[in-house]
């Protein structure tokens, strides 16, 4: 079921209200999240997309409880139950998020998280990749990396086929390190496989297109689109006028489908998760497991077959120090998100003592 808002059973069961977005009881209604700029939300009915996106205020930490009470930043892509003010058409206020279908998340050096969510609730992460300049290998791979955790089906789109000599001979090395990932190659100004992202967007299917800024993810969205829905890259002769993006936004389509756009990534951190570093390192992975020893470092130990993969070049170099650099990133990550709810622990028993002391002695009680 690609759209959430479309009675999604799990999500209704834990929402607060499965009012329909009109409420007129008054009560809360659905909608969804197309745009969180710093912070600032804007939702549109959730069985009207296309409808005028209206401001939604959030509480002043920015977070707003999941079903399990979780509070968190509401994301673009969310489904969200919406409280309207007043009846006079104040400022509708954001209440609760529904459950995230999927999400893709990074992480993020934030201070209430160590991840940020950049797109809930979608189907596919349409990881875009210039092929002029060159592709970068590691990017798309952690990008990869990303979509796989995300739940979502990832998806390579090459872009700028128009500017290289030889974009076929270019994509066959990039599906090399997509392992299981159908790759485009795409040109705006030729239109080559524009028709293939868009067969991406059945009714109801959210995509999120994620990539380097000056990739094309605008102008690529625009392109499938058929009109100018976000500002792009264009420089004008003066050096002024670029329009890199600096929102992430969701747009409908006519055919029920929606596009989130993101801003470029300059270095994305990824958030442990050693399952998906196996599903964008599938070939890696299987090699690995097929090592004498289970904890084979692939280093110098007899019956290694990821070293006897790289001595045969079936393995590139590259590849294998890549899929080690981000297991080791993972693991990074996560003991340090370990050791932050250790320090929440901390916290939190601290003041439990406090409370007893508190308590037991009177409101007066000094500790000491
Ligand atoms: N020749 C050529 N140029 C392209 C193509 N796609 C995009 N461009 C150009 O690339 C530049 C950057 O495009 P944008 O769509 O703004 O890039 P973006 O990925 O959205 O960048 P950010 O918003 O900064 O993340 C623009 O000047 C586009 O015209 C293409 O297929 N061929
Ligand atoms: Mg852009
Ligand atoms: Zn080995």
């Amino acid at each position: 079921m690609p759209d959430p808002t479309a009675s999604d059973a799990a999500a209704s069961e834990h929402a607060p209200s499965v009012a329909p977005s009109a409420a007129a009881d008054g009560g809360p209604s659905r909608a969804r999240v197309v745009r969180v700029d710093r912070g600032a939300v804007r939702v549109v009915p959730a069985d009207d997309l296309t409808a005028e996106p209206r401001h939604a205020a959030v509480p002043r930490d920015g977070l707003v409880p999941l079903p399990d009470g979780t509070p968190v930043p509401p994301a673009v892509g969310d489904v969200v139950d919406v409280e309207e003010v007043d009846v006079t058409g104040g400022e509708p206020r954001v209440v609760a998020l529904h459950e995230r279908r999927t999400a893709l998340v990074r992480d993020s050096a934030g201070r209430t998280s160590l991840e940020q969510v950049v797109a809930a609730n979608v189907d596919v992460v349409l990881v875009v990749e210039h092929l002029d300049p060159d592709p970068a290998p590691g990017r798309v791979e952690r990008l990869l990396t990303l979509a796989w955790r995300s739940g979502a089906r990832p998806v390579v789109v090459l872009t700028k086929a128009d500017l290289v000599p030889d974009p076929d001979g270019m994509a066959a090395q990039v599906a090399e390190l997509a392992v299981g990932v159908d790759v485009h190659v795409v040109s705006v100004v030729t239109g080559r496989g524009l028709d293939a992202v868009r067969d991406l967007l059945e009714p109801g299917v959210a995509l999120v297109v994620v990539g380097p800024s000056g990739a094309g993810k605008s102008t690529l969205v625009n392109a499938v689109v058929g009109r100018d829905v976000m500002a792009t890259g264009e420089a004008r002769a003066d050096g002024r006028g670029r329009h890199t993006t600096t929102h992430r936004e969701l747009v409908p389509l006519p055919g029920g489908a929606v596009l989130i756009d993101t801003p470029g990534v300059r270095g994305v951190g990824l958030v442990a998760e050693p399952d998906a570093i196996d599903a964008a390192f599938a070939d890696v992975a299987a090699l690995a497991a097929a090592c004498r020893f289970r904890d084979c470092a692939h280093e110098t130990e007899p019956g290694c077959a990821v070293r006897a993969a790289v001595a045969d070049g079936e393995l590139s170099e590259r590849r294998l120090t890549s899929w080690r650099h981000l297991l080791a990133e993972a693991a990074h990550q996560a003991r340090r998100a370990d050791a932050r709810l250790a320090a929440q622990e901390r916290e939190r028993r601290k003041q439990a003592t406090r409370e007893y002391h508190r308590r037991v002695r009177g409101p007066r009680g000094a500790r000491g």
